[in-house]
């Protein structure tokens, strides 16, 4: 089970109780503890924080008027986003920085999301490739320079890292935010040691960014130590959050050697990257939904008037609404992180993956429909007859219009238990947004 899975059935043992009582609340640890522990994150700080979650949900008293259940769940929060870290800001100012790490971890990947990150936000930016060690390192920084459109430089062949970066500099010297990637190896080791701060002395790089793959858990914090010795480590990296069981060992454990995580990798692609802001993470995680992100998506969309979360909530359901809402939240970007914005977080897998081709479909499908039919697609899914008519008049077959009554009907069940579930959201939302900050 995922991350996020996990504390949302940890949390449910809370929100679902018949009353708030001691028992409840080890209940709600016992499962923190097992989901925690499962990915990886070090027993010590699990108990740390079960301790804390136990203190403060049976004996704090709940502020302002919100009631027992909110108030474990806030708690829950609280100390989540404490185990998980800070909020990094980036500087948007001149600056060079250095990518440094052991083999595989995602420097290279990252040195070109970072690329990016600074382009989009209106910097000039120049990548040079101080890997001297991996044999094709050239060539990958090469491609992955001219795809994101960044320019690039290297010496072809040349072992040392002094010159490189000392020619990097000068060709790039009317660059705002300079970006170097350098060599990896199995272990830190003296070689690695040196060649680092052969970089460190030339570059003289603002900020250095350590690399690590969430893969290696709590193991993050042992590496973070030790490469903190050589050249102090100004922020770290933690990649391939997607595909790994042991994100939150990472992160957490980042937090424990006293670094500090400043992005995240989500993976493969240059756009699969964020700044990395625990709060904003631990609610996604719990299902709050990430309301700014979404407006500011929506409004990057110039598409305000179509997307209306109120009335996907407020309203009951249609077959063409649920058109409407599909086609306007897939122009936001891919739906499972549209949905996830939403405080969707368990949507039906099926339900986000909606081709444009399946839509067209739906469109088709919809407009052979009577008014009545839309109303009520009971009358449809019942007749067998009236199956065959929209098939025909829509040029599709029974099994098309039935793959969308399906559809329908499965959003249609997930957005009612999500409803269910508001006014507790609603209660929770409001009283983050006034106390412990703003959530998002
Ligand atoms: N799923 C996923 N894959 C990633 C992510 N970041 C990097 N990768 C993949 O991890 C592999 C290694 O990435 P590189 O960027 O080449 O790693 P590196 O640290 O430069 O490797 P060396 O130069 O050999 O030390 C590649 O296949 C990347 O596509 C991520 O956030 N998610
Ligand atoms: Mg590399």
């Amino acid at each position: 089970m995922d991350l996020g899975a996990g504390l949302r059935k940890a949390l449910a043992k809370i929100t679902g109780a018949a009353i708030v009582d001691e028992k409840a609340v080890a209940e709600l640890v016992k499962e923190l503890q097992r989901v925690l522990i499962s990915n990886d994150v070090n027993v010590k700080l699990v108990f740390e924080l079960s301790k804390k979650i136990q203190e403060r949900a049976l004996k704090e008293k709940p502020a302002g008027g919100i009631g027992a259940r909110e108030h474990v769940v806030k708690v829950v929060y609280d100390e989540l986003v404490a185990l998980m870290g800070e909020k990094h800001e980036p500087k948007l100012n001149k600056q060079k920085i250095l990518l440094l790490g052991l083999f595989g971890s995602g420097k290279t990947t990252t040195t070109a999301k970072l690329a990016k990150f600074y382009r989009d936000r209106g910097l000039s930016v120049g990548l040079i490739c101080c890997d001297t060690y991996r044999p094709a390192a050239y060539e990958q920084v090469e491609q992955l320079a001219a795809k994101t459109g960044v320019p690039f430089y290297g010496i072809r062949g040349e072992s040392d890292v002094k010159k490189i970066v000392k020619g990097g500099l000068e060709h790039f010297k009317e660059k705002d935010v300079v970006i170097v990637d350098s060599s990896g190896r199995d272990a830190f080791d003296g070689e690695l040691s040196k060649e680092l701060k052969d970089i460190t002395d030339t570059l003289r790089p603002d900020e250095k960014f350590l690399i690590v793959s969430a893969d290696i858990g709590q193991i993050a914090k042992k590496e973070a130590e030790e490469f903190n010795k050589v050249v102090d480590v100004t922020g770290v990296v933690v990649t391939k959050m997607d595909g790994s069981g042991k994100g939150g060992g990472a992160l957490s454990s980042v937090a424990a050697s006293g670094a500090k995580v400043a992005f995240i990798g989500t993976g493969e692609k240059l756009d699969d990257f964020e700044v990395f802001d625990a709060k904003k993470f631990v609610g996604r995680l719990l299902g709050f939904p990430d309301l700014e992100a979404l407006l500011e998506k929506v409004k990057n969309a110039g598409i305000e008037e179509e997307v209306k979360a109120e009335k996907i909530l407020e309203e009951e359901l249609t077959i063409e609404s649920f058109y409407e809402q599909l086609k306007a939240t897939k122009k936001l970007g891919p739906l499972k992180s549209i949905f996830q914005m939403m405080g969707m977080v368990d949507v039906p897998k099926e339900l986000m993956e909606q081709s444009e081709e399946k839509l067209k479909r739906y469109e088709v499908i919809i407009s052979s429909m009577t008014k009545n039919e839309r109303k009520d697609v009971d009358l449809v899914r019942k007749n067998r007859g009236r199956m065959e008519r929209i098939a025909k008049g829509s040029g599709t077959s029974v099994e098309d219009v039935r793959d969308l009554i399906a559809q329908f009907e499965k959003m249609k069940k997930f957005l009612d238990a999500f409803k269910k579930n508001r006014g507790l959201r609603r209660q929770v939302e409001r009283f983050m947004k006034g106390g412990a900050g703003k959530l998002g």
